[in-house]
């Protein structure tokens, strides 16, 4: 394509105003097509910075530098016209100020390089929920990691016509070239001081320099899906939200669509994809990270996977993890900062078997490897946030209606973390005002490895959006409560907070995970039917004694299940406390009363206990 087949006027003086800022040597309309994949992926050869793997047809290793590995949350911005409107929970800089900045750093950065033109659209072209964006980039990388991730070509630009909308999302590495310069196998970016990954909610807009990876980059997903999307969900009464969605099959051939967020870290991607331990269930995947739903006419909430790939985290990814994961990442992927062994594969740590002979690491150093698959902390062969990406249609248990424009009715909303005390292995909200409350106080407990004055402490992450909403956290609690008063209880899904992680006194895992969180699934499956396996308890419905399928499961598993399924109340009460000193307070007028009330009720209810 050329800028003469794009037909949208404010695309194309937004890409010739573009195109004089940033002063590149070229300028290349991505049609998404494999010609283009394959010719970009050949510059990323030539140029050094991507090693082509013997082992896994038509994929390529990158390797970044140390100072461009993940997300940088302390360069991400919500740049609001109002600093409140960001909310106490986001980093907020003045919009005018940073664009001054910006502009200054985009003047002249692509110089030496192509730039890149990517319509794309989140969610299936044309289906009523999906969006479309067209990023503007300098990188290669992201071109190709960007056709895996989302649906590009001339069919966006068709759907957006003459004058629809679309986001802009502008992204440079920051590191122009010289006159005959390459980037000789050095991963571009920008000094961390230099990198700005920017949201202007009331304009819509994404402006990112510096940073080549991920989330930083690759616009559709956090910067577009999570954060301008929750902005535009505000305006347009939908949820746009951190989470998984799967489609789960019990024994008669009965489907529900259950959707579940949970922080990073949480084997959010492994329940996604998980193998059920108990006979005849199946899981089966829609969607890993994201998930968009409206109101269908008969007031159910349908559910689109914005995403076409997945970018997972590579360490702790095995066959027993996630077989699924592995299998959709055996070809046509991109690895990020993984180990390369001496045969052309890929390797990470947690990969479940070791690796012969030497390794090169992440770093680019070649070092032998270790007779296990794991190494001592600081010295690992593959970065602990390396990633794959991997395209959604490869994944052997993706369902047959992912691609669904109409979306998938959900049924229940799972919230959950890392919570090696107090809460229990699934509960059940009472109502949905509950439902918001518990999606409010979703946490991980601090671990001695991350910081050491808060071992033991809860470091809320509230619906697991901490990093991902675009505007201010307490009217986004209030969003969650007025999408309640727009259906009814019958028609919204019903809320579940789930605990993979209880320990017992001596740091044992009480609950095996992985698969065997198909026993919980299965219980709420149960429980959406409005079957008569619950106990009305002080912090919601929990299950019946019994009512947890148990066959094959280990009798230590067995035993610890009245422990992980009964109300701590002693715990829940310093769970209160926490939340009122700490956690609430932030919000202040922004907090919804609605949540007050549920922490009174709460306590009320743990006190006639
Ligand atoms: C992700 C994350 O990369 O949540 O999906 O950090
Ligand atoms: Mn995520």
């Amino acid at each position: 394509m050329t800028i003469s087949d794009i037909k949208n006027a404010k695309i194309k003086a937004w890409i010739e105003e573009i195109e004089k800022l940033c002063t590149p040597d070229a300028l290349h309309i991505c049609d998404g097509t494999k010609e283009e994949y394959d010719t970009l992926m050949k510059k990323c050869v030539d140029s050094g910075l991507a090693t082509p793997l013997k082992k896994k047809p038509n994929s390529f290793l990158f390797r970044s530098l140390p100072s461009d590995v993940a997300r940088v949350e302390a360069r991400t911005f919500i740049a609001s016209r109002k600093e409140e409107d960001a909310g106490p929970t986001n980093h907020w800089i003045d919009p005018v100020e940073l664009k001054k900045t910006m502009t200054k750093l985009y003047t002249g950065c692509m110089k030496g390089r192509t730039m890149y033109v990517i319509p794309y659209s989140m969610g299936p072209v044309g289906s009523p929920i999906s969006k479309n964006g067209i990023e503007i980039t300098d990188s290669e990388y992201v071109v190709c990691n960007m056709i895996i991730m989302t649906r590009v070509g001339k069919k966006v630009l068709d759907a957006i016509g003459p004058d629809g909308d679309f986001v802009p999302c502008l992204h440079s590495v920051g590191k122009p070239l010289a006159e005959g310069e390459s980037d000789h196998g050095i991963w571009p970016c920008a000094d961390m001081e230099n990198k700005y990954i920017s949201q202007f909610p009331e304009e819509h807009t994404i402006w990112s320099y510096g940073s080549g990876y991920g989330g930083n980059a690759l616009l559709g997903k956090k910067c577009f899906a999570l954060r301008i999307a929750t902005v535009l969900a505000r305006d347009e009464g939908w949820l746009a939200e951190h989470m998984l969605i799967l489609k789960l099959t019990n024994p008669k051939g009965e489907v529900k669509y259950v959707t579940g967020a949970f922080p990073s870290a949480c084997g959010k991607t492994n329940l996604a994809m998980l193998i059920p331990k108990i006979p005849g269930w199946k899981v089966e995947t829609i969607g890993d990270d994201i998930a968009w739903m409206k109101f269908g006419s008969d007031g159910r909430l349908y559910a689109i996977n914005p995403e076409a790939g997945f970018f997972g985290v590579a360490p702790g990814t095995s066959e027993k993890s996630n077989k699924n994961a592995l299998e959709a990442a055996r070809e046509n992927a991109i690895f990020t900062n993984c180990a390369l062994t001496e045969d052309g594969d890929i390797w990470w740590e947690g990969i479940g078997y070791p690796a012969k002979g030497d390794l090169i690491d992440w770093k680019g150093i070649k070092r032998p490897a270790l007779p296990k698959d794991k190494s001592p902390k600081g010295e690992e062969f593959a970065h602990p946030n390396a990633r794959f990406t991997a395209p959604a249609n490869q994944c052997p248990c993706i369902a047959p209606e992912w691609e669904d424009p109409k979306g998938v009715p959900i049924s229940a909303f799972l919230f959950g973390g890392r919570r090696p005390s107090t809460v229990p292995l699934v509960h059940q909200a009472r109502d949905w005002n509950h439902g918001v409350f518990l999606g409010s106080i979703v946490g991980s407990e601090v671990t001695a490895a991350v910081i050491s004055d808060q071992v033991g402490q809860v470091r809320r992450d509230p619906f697991a959006m901490l990093p991902f909403c675009g505007y201010n956290m307490g009217d986004y609690f209030q969003h969650w409560i007025n999408i309640g008063k727009k259906s009814t209880a019958d028609k919204l899904p019903k809320i579940f907070y789930v605990n993979w992680f209880r320990k017992d006194d001596d740091g044992n895992f009480m609950w095996p995970g992985y698969g065997d969180n198909s026993r919980v699934l299965a219980w709420i499956f149960d429980r959406c039917d409005g079957k008569d396996n619950a106990v009305d308890t002080a912090i919601g419905y929990m299950p019946k004694p019994g009512a947890i399928n148990t066959e094959g499961l280990s009798e230590q598993d067995k035993a610890n299940i009245p422990a992980i399924t009964s109300v701590d109340k002693e715990g829940w009460l310093k769970e209160i406390k926490d939340i009122r000193e700490n956690h609430y307070p932030k919000f202040g007028k922004h907090l919804p009363k609605e949540l007050a009330d549920q922490l009174d009720i709460l306590e009320n209810n743990l006190k006639n206990m």
